[in-house]
């Protein structure tokens, strides 16, 4: 049944009158749409049907983004010059006075202003993108530390976990739905034999030596929204913000960041960590969060962006085997190709994990210096 983009819109107490309304962006879980309003003075929107097969519960997950956008713009507002339309997302209420509504056929949908005058970038290219980028994320982690209230809901359970991940790994060949395990041998040993080292920070964090903060968890870079001078202007996509380690966050923007080519490059000769991008945005993120993370944390920044791209590339593997039920996808094989891509990066990263860490003890020891 085709959807009356007009008659969802119509639910919200939106400002202005529905124009027109296109899809948007290049997500890989919801349905995101613009709607142009007819008004020139008033705002566009970004209308999103929710994907509930990944996000269980929708009344929990909207709770998270009221409270965690409330928090932020309290924050901006005590910061003078700040632009709160354009650097927090704003999500509209219901005429029923909800942040969502469900239509006739069930589905979720909710609406946010659409920040105006932004660039987003699937690739970076040059290092003053990633300096904002690392800034954008080190700020956003930095503001939320004093969130108030109760923990927030945890949207996707064992998100990140590594050992979990690699047990969906497993069931699912054995499982064999499709019968394509057979082809992707290399592959599939490529995410077996690294699985032990990747255990470390979980390991780190039973042993109490690096806590749980409010992280974002999809840090992908075109979750950040730079201005149209390219400054960091706001981070998106808050449904996986949820207590996780500083890992995360660092490790997921540096595989898009620095990645010298797309998330899904077919020739995997162009796909490589640029140490340049890699040291930018190391910087960024720093400058706002030196001071704040503890010894050990700093101690495996330079280990994050291999595990987290190697999470993701067992996460594209997986839902490859799996028949494709999770992510996106624009062809057959597109998840067996973003996942060789995640894993000639990790390579990447591997091979250049000496200078990565000099770098970062470097950038630490010239902020002590200041
Ligand atoms: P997904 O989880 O599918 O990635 P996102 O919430 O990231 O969904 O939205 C998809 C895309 O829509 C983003 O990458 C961005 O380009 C665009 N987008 C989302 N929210 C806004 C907004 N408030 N203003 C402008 N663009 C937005
Ligand atoms: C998804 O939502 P989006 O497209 O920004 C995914 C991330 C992956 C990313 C890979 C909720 O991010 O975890 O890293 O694709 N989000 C979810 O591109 O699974
Ligand atoms: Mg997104």
């Amino acid at each position: 049944m085709e959807t009356d983009l007009r008659e969802i819109f119509e639910c919200f107490c939106a400002e202005g009158t529905f124009l027109r309304g296109e899809p948007f962006g290049s997500g890989h879980i919801h349905d995101t749409f613009r709607i142009e309003t007819a008004e020139s003075d008033k705002d566009d929107y970004i209308l999103q049907c929710l994907n509930n097969r990944i996000f269980k519960n929708i009344p929990e997950l909207q709770e998270n983004i009221e409270r965690v956008t409330v928090h932020l713009r309290k924050k901006l507002s005590n910061i003078p010059g700040s632009d709160i339309r354009r650097e927090c997302l704003q999500l509209i209420a219901s005429k029923e006075g909800k942040s969502w509504i469900t239509d006739k056929q069930g589905k979720f949908w909710r609406m946010y202003i659409f920040i105006s005058d932004h660039r987003s970038y699937n690739i970076v290219d040059t290092p003053g993108k990633a300096y904002e980028g690392g800034k954008a994320i080190g700020r956003f982690q930095a503001m939320l530390a004093d969130l108030p209230g109760k923990p927030l809901h945890e949207t996707i359970p064992f998100f990140h976990n590594i050992e979990k991940r690699l047990e969906t790994f497993q069931k699912v060949i054995n499982a064999d739905p499709l019968g394509r395990v057979g082809n992707i041998g290399d592959e599939i040993s490529s995410v077996l034999r690294r699985a032990d080292e990747m255990k470390i920070i979980l390991r780190l964090g039973r042993e109490g030596k690096i806590p749980l903060r409010i992280t974002h968890n999809d840090t992908k870079f075109n979750n950040i929204l730079l201005d149209r001078n390219d400054k960091a202007l706001c981070v998106i996509d808050l449904d996986t913000v949820m207590p996780g380690y500083i890992h995360y966050d660092f490790g997921d923007a540096i595989r898009t960041a620095a990645n010298t080519a797309s998330e899904d490059e077919k020739e995997l000769s162009k796909v490589r960590m640029d140490i340049e991008l890699f040291e930018a945005y190391a910087g960024g993120y720093l400058s706002e969060t030196c001071n704040t993370l503890n010894d050990t944390e700093k101690e495996y920044l330079a280990f994050a962006p291999g595990l987290i791209t190697y999470t993701i590339a067992t996460r594209f593997l997986t839902d490859y085997i799996d028949g494709d039920n999770y992510f996106k996808v624009h062809h057959e094989h597109h998840n067996l190709q973003r996942a060789r891509a995640q894993l000639k990066l990790v390579e990447s990263m591997e091979d250049q994990y000496r200078e990565m860490k000099e770098i970062i003890e470097g950038l630490i020891k010239d902020k002590r210096q200041k």
